[in-house]
């Protein structure tokens, strides 16, 4: 079986990025299969549950209050609508629910008791919940937890050297709290980042290094291609080339072995043989439904049509128990 690794250099981790492509791709999908279960998919579905108006200053982002890009800006939904909107991810096979607000840090607020509220409904559909609420504290998350949430992303997003190109309305430190916060509560983490936002390989290296060298790696990690919004900073980025996106998930799989790595935004750019590239280079989640928060994904239908061709099975919710409701959290969660 395949050794946990907590400690990767950046000379490692460079070492294995900088590999002749097949090569890479080829000892990635070896750790891959070493490991149970490969040619499941998670299916995960984003809802924007709190959209625009947000106050960061997020490069790339197209809710940030401060960039004219279009997006209307919406209170929170209510919970009902959360509901019908988790029961149609579920009938398209989606078995995680990520509820996404466009917030810096969550509040103890009338908003946040919705949220909890949406939690518990969600669980009651036997989904796996995740929500993304920018920072919040150890108290914020033990009460997502004892709602029954599963996952929290919180995404690193580029190196720590980098971040103040890309965000300055926080830091690098206050996003590694978060995770520090969400790990207490026993919650599950999901946290990755963005290629294309202008960074360097050496800051893609960095950003996996943090993420493989912490206490424990996270259970997934998102690898978003940067989907550029007019009005945004980084509306003229050239998309990224798609074996950038190959190498960055093959290196995600080589080091951080047992976690799910996710093909998330971007792919509406990409052919169903750039995705099956991917796949086969470890990635083993999607995000599904034909929209991310505010801009387009893939529809469902597209989605199984490609899981059919490649010989993917969507990943049942729970696969592995919930936690609180197994013996072994940990092993629950890892494995
Ligand atoms: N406000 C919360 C936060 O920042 O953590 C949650 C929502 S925020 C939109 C979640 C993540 O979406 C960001 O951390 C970023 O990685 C990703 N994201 C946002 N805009 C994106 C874009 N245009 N292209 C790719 N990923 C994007
Ligand atoms: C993640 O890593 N990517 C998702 C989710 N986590 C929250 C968000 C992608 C957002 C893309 C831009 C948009 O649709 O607004
Ligand atoms: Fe706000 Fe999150 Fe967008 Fe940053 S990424 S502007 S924190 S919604």
């Amino acid at each position: 079986m395949t050794e946990v690794r907590y400690n990767w250099t950046k000379e490692e981790i460079a070492e294995i990025y900088h590999r002749p492509l097949l090569d890479l791709v080829y000892e990635a999908a070896t750790v891959h299969r070493e490991n149970k279960d490969y040619s499941e998919v998670q299916i995960s579905s984003l809802i924007s549950i709190k959209t625009g108006g947000c106050p960061e200053d997020c490069a790339y982002c197209p809710q940030a209050a401060r960039y004219n890009t279009g997006v209307d800006v919406h209170a929170i939904m209510p919970v009902n609508e959360v509901i019908l909107a988790a029961q149609k991810a579920k009938d398209g096979g989606a078995s995680r629910l990520c509820m996404g607000a466009a917030w810096r840090e969550v509040r103890d607020n009338r908003d946040f008791d919705k949220v909890i509220d949406m939690v518990k409904a969600v669980n009651e559909l036997d989904m796996e919940v995740c929500c993304t609420l920018g920072m919040l504290n150890e108290h914020q998350a033990q009460r997502l937890a004892d709602a029954g949430l599963y996952a929290y992303n919180h995404n690193l997003d580029t190196s720590e050297d980098d971040y103040k190109r890309i965000i300055t309305t926080r830091t690098y430190d206050d996003r590694l709290k978060t995770l520090e916060h969400v790990r207490k509560a026993k919650l599950t983490v999901c946290s990755g980042g963005i290629i294309g936002l202008g960074e360097t390989v050496e800051d893609r290296i960095s950003m996996l290094k943090t993420l493989s060298n912490l206490p424990k790696h996270p259970e997934s990690v998102p690898i978003n291609a940067l989907v550029p919004v007019q009005g945004t900073p980084l509306a003229d980025q050239p998309r990224v080339s798609v074996w950038d996106m190959v190498r960055m998930i093959a290196t995600t799989r080589i080091i951080m072995p047992k976690t799910v790595v996710r093909l998330s935004a971007g792919r509406t750019e990409m052919s169903l043989v750039e995705q099956a590239f991917c796949f086969m280079a470890g990635a083993n989640s999607i995000f599904a439904g034909e929209k991310l928060l505010t801009t387009p994904n893939p529809s469902f239908d597209t989605d199984m049509a490609m899981f059919e061709l490649l010989g993917l099975t969507p990943r049942k919710a729970f696969k592995n128990g919930r936690p609180g409701k197994v013996e072994n959290v940990e092993e629950a969660v890892e494995s």
